[in-house]
Order: C-alpha cells, then structure tokens, then sequence
C-alpha cells in the first residue's frame, strides 16, 4: 500500500463493482472506507429488515472486495469510537490512513450530499466528487430536459430514454411493436386461481446471522417483523432472483401488474427493487435480459415493455425529478394536508381489509407491492388528508427499498399531489370500486363495496367524495378531473350531505399515530 493512498468511501447503497469511484483505481493505492453509522441507521425508524438488508449486503459486499485484493477498511456500527457520522467516519480514517485525497460518488439522497458538499472545508486532503454513472439519466441530462417544460410528463421523458438507450427500438429508430406504451394491456384483474410461482428465498448466512443479532439487539423498537429474513444479500443471490424473474414470472408481469390478491405478496412482481437501489443489479442489465427475453419468444411485449418502462422510465424519472425540486419537495404540501397519519398503519389494526393486507405484508416482509402502495395506503392518505411529512416517514421507514430520491417523488407527486401536480397531472383519488375491480379485498371485507355512505359503506366511498368536495377550486377547471363535479352536483343536497357526514364520521375515528413510531423521539 502506497504511504498516502486514496481514499473511496462506498455508501450503503453504492455496492456494485462498477462503481465510478473504483474504475481504474489501482489496488495498491486505494484504501475502501466502508460505515455502518447510526445516523444512517435511525434519521428514520427503518424496518428492521431493511437494516440486515443493508448492513448485510455491505458485509457481504467488503468482503467480495477484499477476496478481489482491494484494502477495505470496514467500520461496524458496535466497534469503538464510531462516531455515528459518515463525516465523522471519513474523520477517523484521514487520521489512520492520511490520504492525499478522497474520491467519493455522489450520495443517492439529498441529505448526505449536503454532508458530503462540507468536506473540502472541514478536510485538508483534495476531494474529488464523482457522478453516480449506474443511473442512466444524468441530473444535467434530466435539467436539460425539464427546463421550460410546464408539465414534467413521465411517458415524454420515458420516449426520450428509449432513443437513448436503444432499449425496444428498431434498427429505424421506431418503438418495437409499433408503440410506445403498452400499458392498456396491463390491467388484468386478478381472475381464477393465478398462482404466481414462489420468489426465491435466500437462507441468512453466518454474516447476516450476525446482523440479525445485532438488529435484535440495538433496534428492536423498530417496527417490522425481523424473521424470517429472506432478501438477497449479495450480487449473487440477486442474479438468482432475477433468474427466476425471467425464467417464470416476466410473463404475466404486464398483466397483472395492478392486480392484488389477499395474502399474495409478490404476485408477478420482480421483486427486485432491494437489489437494484442498494446497487447488486445493473438497472440496464435488466433491461437487456428483459428485452431479450421477448426476442426469443419467453415473454410477450406489454410485460417487456411494462417492465423495462418502470426503469428507465419511473425509477429513472422519479430520481431526476427529486434532484430538480429538492429541496421543496420535502415540505411541499399543495392540498394543506394536516391530518397525523393514523395508528393503524403502524399497527395494522383495521377493519378495511385491503389496507390491513398492504400493512401485514409491509410488516412481514418490508415490502408492498406498487398498486398497494399507490391505490390502497396512497390512495387512503390522499384521500383522508395526511400530513405529507408524516407518510413520507412512513414510506421511508417501512420499506426494504425505500430511499428518499424514489420514495419523496412517489409519495409527494404521485400519490399526495403534494407537488401541486408537477409529477401527476391530477390526484390518483379512488373511490372502493377500483380497488374493488383489481383485487379480491372487497369480498371478504367487513365493510360493503357497495354502500356509499352509512356505518356499513367501504370508507374510500364517502372519502372519496369528501376529498372531491373540499379541493373543489382547486380542482374543478383541471380538465382530466373537472367532469367529476357534475356528477356530484347531480346528486342533490341530501345524498351530498350524506356523503360528507359519513366521511367526517371516518375521518374523527382515525387515531393518531403515537409518537415514536417513525423517529426517536
Ligand atoms: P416491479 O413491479 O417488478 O417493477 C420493476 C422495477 O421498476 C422496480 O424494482 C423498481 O426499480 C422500478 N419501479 C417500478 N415502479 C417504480 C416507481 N413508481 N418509481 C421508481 N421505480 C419504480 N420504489 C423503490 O424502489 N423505493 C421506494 O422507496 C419506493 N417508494 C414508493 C412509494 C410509493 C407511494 C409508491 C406508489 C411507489 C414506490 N416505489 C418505490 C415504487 C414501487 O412501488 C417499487 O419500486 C416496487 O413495488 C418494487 O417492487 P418490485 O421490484 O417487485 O417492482
Ligand atoms: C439505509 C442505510 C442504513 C440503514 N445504514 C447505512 C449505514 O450504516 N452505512 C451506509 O453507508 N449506508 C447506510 N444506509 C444507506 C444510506 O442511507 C444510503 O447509502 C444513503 O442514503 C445514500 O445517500
Ligand atoms: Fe377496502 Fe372498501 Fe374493499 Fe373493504 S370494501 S376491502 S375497505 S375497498
């Protein structure tokens, strides 16, 4: 090792080998600073499993690197004198290691950026800040093409995406199939027995044993089941997943995309998002062996098409999204939502059938699959009125994936308008018929799909209406939404008042959340 190597520090959600901070980097020179820091592990109350997750697949990972010949220096959280702090962190290892510079990628969320942006004044060896190359859309790239644009729409920058990439293009530069977007074919309800083959599981190792313990030990107040812990920790494991992905399930990924089914956690979903955001999966790999698998015939187009539009189109959209509005983002709150997120979602302790599945599953498994989160809980917060900072936290702290470049633009622009409709050009507000018409939720549930309004009526109806009724202004003269208030005013004063009283009745039954649950208090 050379007397004042270089020194890269690699963050929780960096562990890919192809990481810009390594390309061309001799080995002799290098020191790899890695750190399990409790800032990182408590700015939420993460779920329990997605700290093995991540302090596991980091692990895992170091120790790949050391196999490979790199110098790794690997900070665990209980070792003496961890400071907590990633820049407390790279403080202690300037002392160890006195490099002559640091050669870091860009952090994935705003916060630690902003940390990483003061380390030329507090450190006296040259910085030198790397672009993260495994997304596909630099923020220039995206910045050039936001700027100006009134409405941000997602399918125009996804078009933009599959010039770019060549992903589904012909030779002649048209889209594969003749279309661009083929997600009318994608709203299968859920019809028959669908049987989705099993997701593979992956049996903890001595290494996340060993998280495992610690996990149970220092976080136990953290909410989520910690076991059994079935994720892929490594980028091996990973491909597994996606093997399978490929193998059995792409298939029927399109049609089924928003369909849900009691109890039925991973339906044909890939169940890769783990992998890809802590960086085990190429996003672009995926892509390829999703394209490939419909040139030879294993899948057919709109599961193709779906799949490859939610990464290079969402994942890559949303993450240049959060980049361009934050900070605002955080603290936006267009619809002045001020009601504190309820218990239940904390506790799972509902009558509502489809919200208390979404709750069991993100409990068990740290996970949801995205029409739950986005039609089910999404919807419900939309409709009663949640605080945006409160559902942030929540989607935050209870998903395996969750970071807050794809969280905060999901949960603010796509299911709270929070924005004010940069992201969505209107709410994604449902009444109990549309979860009704993609689940089998409504069946075996206490409350009536059917009934609009009384003490047996599914909630989402009279929510629906009342949400409708108190962002009138500013929704009526939105021509994708505006129709929707001559139905009501059809409906004469009896049946509103109705409605609204109905919804009041829900929305003074909602307990708050105790203090506690999403932050230490
Ligand atoms: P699949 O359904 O198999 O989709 C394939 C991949 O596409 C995913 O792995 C993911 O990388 C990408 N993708 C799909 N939808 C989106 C989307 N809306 N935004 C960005 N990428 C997408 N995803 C996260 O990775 N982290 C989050 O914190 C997160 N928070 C969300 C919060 C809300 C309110 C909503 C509505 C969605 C959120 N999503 C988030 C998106 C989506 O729900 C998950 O990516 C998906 O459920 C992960 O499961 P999967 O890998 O089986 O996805
Ligand atoms: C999510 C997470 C957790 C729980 N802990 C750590 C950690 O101790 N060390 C680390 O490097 N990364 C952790 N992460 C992931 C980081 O939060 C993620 O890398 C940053 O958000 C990137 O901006
Ligand atoms: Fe959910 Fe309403 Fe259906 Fe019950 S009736 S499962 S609350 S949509």
């Amino acid at each position: 090792m050379s007397a004042n190597p270089i020194l890269v520090p690699i963050l929780g959600d960096q562990l890919s080998r192809n990481l810009a901070s390594l390309h061309g980097r001799s080995k002799d020179d290098t020191v790899i600073l890695m750190m399990e820091v409790w800032d990182e592990a408590t700015y939420v109350k993460h779920h329990k499993q997605k700290i093995v997750l991540i302090f596991s697949a980091m692990r895992h990972f170091a120790q790949e690197l050391r196999d490979a010949g790199w110098t790794v220096d690997y900070v665990k959280l209980t070792d003496e004198g961890n400071s907590g702090s990633f820049t407390g962190e790279v403080a202690r290892a300037i002392e160890r290691h006195d490099p002559r510079a640091i050669h870091v990628v860009e952090a994935g969320e705003w916060r630690v950026q902003q940390a990483i942006e003061e380390w030329p004044d507090k450190f006296a060896c040259a910085i030198e800040l790397l672009p993260d190359d495994r997304y596909l859309c630099a923020h220039r790239q995206f910045r050039e093409w936001a700027d100006g644009r009134k409405q941000l729409t997602m399918e125009l920058f996804y078009r933009e995406m599959r010039k770019r990439t060549g992903l589904l293009m012909t030779d002649d530069g048209k889209p594969k199939g003749g279309d661009w977007n083929y997600d009318k074919d994608n709203r299968e309800p859920p019809q028959g027995n669908l049987d989705p083959p099993p997701v593979p599981k992956f049996e903890p190792d001595d290494i996340t044993r060993e998280v495992i313990e610690l996990v149970e030990r220092k976080f136990s107040d953290h909410f989520g089941r910690l076991e059994p812990f079935e994720w892929p920790v490594t980028r091996d494991e990973a491909q597994i997943a996606a093997d399978a992905f490929f193998a059995e399930r792409i298939e029927k990924f399109g049609p089924y995309q928003d369909a849900m089914v009691h109890g039925q956690d991973d339906m044909f979903h890939s169940m890769l998002s783990t992998s890809i955001n802590c960086g085990l999966l190429d996003p672009l790999e995926l892509c390829q062996r999703a394209e490939q698998a419909y040139e030879d015939g294993r899948a057919p187009l709109n599961s193709v098409e779906g799949f490859i539009r939610q990464i290079i189109g969402w994942r890559e959209y949303v993450r240049g999204f959060y980049w361009y509005f934050m900070p605002d983002l955080e603290t936006a709150n267009e619809l002045d939502a001020k009601r504190p997120l309820p218990e239940f979602f904390w506790t799972g302790e509902t009558d509502m059938r489809c919200l208390a599945d979404c709750i069991r599953s993100t409990h068990e498994n740290a996970h949801a699959h995205h029409i739950q989160r986005l039609m089910v809980l999404g919807n419900f917060c939309l409709l009663a009125g949640i605080d945006p900072c409160d559902v942030q936290d929540w989607y935050l702290a209870v998903y395996a994936d969750a970071f807050q470049w794809v969280e905060l633009p999901n949960v603010s622009g796509m299911i709270l308008y929070a924005d004010g409709g940069k992201l969505a050009t209107k709410p994604y507000a449902a009444s109990g018929n549309y979860i009704n018409k993609m689940s089998d939720y409504c069946k075996g549930c206490r409350y009536k799909v059917s009934q609009k309004t009384g003490k047996d009526a599914c909630p989402f109806n009279p929510l629906y209406w009342h949400f409708m009724d108190r962002h009138r202004e500013r929704l009526e003269s939105n021509h994708r939404i505006g129709r929707i208030f001559a139905t009501w005013d059809r409906m004469g004063a009896e049946k509103k008042r109705d409605y609204l009283e109905s919804a009041e009745a829900i929305l003074d039954s909602l307990a708050p959340a105790r203090p506690g649950w999403a932050r230490n208090t």
